[in-house]
């Protein structure tokens, strides 16, 4: 049976936060695009993943009109505290160093928005999408074919998006011999839990020699937490109860008594990596998001480098599809990878300050702490944290 077809502009693989995204900032432009979702709509919007945003992306998403429901439901936040055991606690205050705020509004929220805002504006996603390929990249004629319902398919587009995460198929489409990946394992991962408790007022990232535990919050009457855990722990190794009694050992007792615990409705395990492909383009195709890079979550940057990639993907394009210049879009990758690099710097540097690395030796434990203390005993570098966790400029 010969396969059905479609013409569009940009083929997006992909229907996760970057693709989204970039499908309804492209349609705001009158450019046509097609989402190619490898799951249903219901199991992309069950994932739980990121919860912190960056001023940049806010402003982003209030400026094509995804703001409204961030704006009833989140919770400004003007920045977040950091401690260490055993030593005093240090608030970086971005409002006080740069005079912009982050926000606390999961990913979840934002891509349940997306898709509201792709249905309301007749976007052309398609979920259930199998066998995605990618086709004739460096000719003028780039292909994706993908099969849905037993019936085969295949679009017909100027540019291809690659926005289908880590796992896709987007970048194993660039040669071997053209692709460079950069990458660090890490020796541990995160158990983060969500609970219908209400959180703490404030973001705290701590230090203590058992492992790291983060507090946050989706909203007034709902907790996220994190402890580190081992690479090899499986959910059933951790109980609630033996999740509260870390986070609450971990954190300084202050915050510990500040804690309210509950049944978990959520429990995943996330392992940690920092990884980057270059280029971040090849012929037709264009890598965005964790197509093309992986930070661990300690400097909540991933959701928000996503981001970034679509704001100079969607750049590139509005300037070639519409006004037929090729400047930003032939600059793409450098200009995307300038930011990703900065955000892998500041996550590697955050993970680094703030976990317990097994079997790590005595000089690198104290150049660990001496870390902590430079933090806390000069403002300047109090500044400088707050100047690359509200998100550097675009
Ligand atoms: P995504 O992975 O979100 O979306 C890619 C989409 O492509 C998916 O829906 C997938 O189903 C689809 N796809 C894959 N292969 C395909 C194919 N062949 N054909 C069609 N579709 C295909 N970031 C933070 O800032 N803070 C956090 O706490 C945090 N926690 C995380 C926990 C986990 C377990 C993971 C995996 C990530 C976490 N992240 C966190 C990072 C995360 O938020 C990502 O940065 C964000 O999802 C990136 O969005 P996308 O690039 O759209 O990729
Ligand atoms: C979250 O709320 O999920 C979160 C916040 C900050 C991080 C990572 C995750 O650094």
């Amino acid at each position: 049976m010969g396969a059905k077809h479609f013409t569009t502009q940009v083929a997006i693989i992909g229907g996760g936060p970057a693709g989204l995204l970039l499908s309804h900032i492209l349609q705001k432009h009158g450019i046509e695009s097609i989402v190619l979702e490898r799951q249903t709509k219901d199991y992309v919007l069950a994932r739980i993943r990121a919860g912190f945003l960056e001023h940049g992306t806010v402003q982003m998403l209030r400026d094509y009109d995804l703001g409204e429901r961030m704006d009833r439901e989140g919770l400004p936040k003007n920045g977040g505290a950091i401690a260490c055991q055993g030593k005093p606690g240090v608030y970086i205050d971005t409002v006080k160093w740069t005079g912009k705020q982050m926000m606390a509004y999961g990913q979840t929220a934002i891509t349940e928005d997306l898709y509201a805002a792709r249905e309301r504006d007749g976007g052309h996603v398609i979920n259930e999408a199998g066998q995605v390929a990618l086709h004739d990249l460096k000719s003028d004629r780039p292909r994706v074919t993908f099969s849905k319902d037993g019936e085969n398919y295949e679009i017909a587009c100027s540019f291809i998006a690659g926005c289908d995460g880590f796992h896709g198929v987007s970048r194993q489409s660039i040669p071997s011999d053209v692709l460079k990946v950069f990458e660090r394992a890490y020796p541990f991962g995160w158990l983060g839990i969500m609970a219908e408790v209400p959180p703490l007022k404030e973001l705290v990232y701590a230090y203590h020699e058992d492992g790291f535990a983060l507090a946050s919050q989706r909203n007034p009457m709902l907790s996220r937490y994190y402890v580190q855990c081992d690479i090899n722990d499986a959910i059933e190794d951790w109980t609630d109860d033996r999740f509260w009694e870390a986070l609450l050992r971990r954190m300084p007792d202050d915050i510990a008594g500040k804690i309210t615990t509950g049944p978990s409705i959520e429990k995943s395990i996330a392992p940690l990596r920092s990884f980057v492909a270059e280029p971040m383009q090849y012929g037709a195709l264009f890598l965005a998001g964790d197509a093309a890079h992986i930070v661990p979550p300690t400097g909540a940057k991933g959701l928000n480098l996503a981001f970034s990639d679509v704001h100079y993907l969607s750049r590139g394009l509005i300037e070639h599809l519409k006004h037929n210049r090729s400047h930003h879009l032939e600059r793409y990758s450098a200009d995307a990878l300038r930011r990703v690099w900065s955000a892998e710097n500041f996550s590697w540097r955050m993970t680094k300050m703030l976990h317990a690395f097994p079997n790590e030796d005595p000089f690198t434990r104290r150049i660990q702490a001496n870390t902590y203390d430079l933090l806390l005993q000069h403002p300047p570098m109090q500044q400088a944290l707050a100047y690359e966790y509200v998100g550097l400029p675009f």
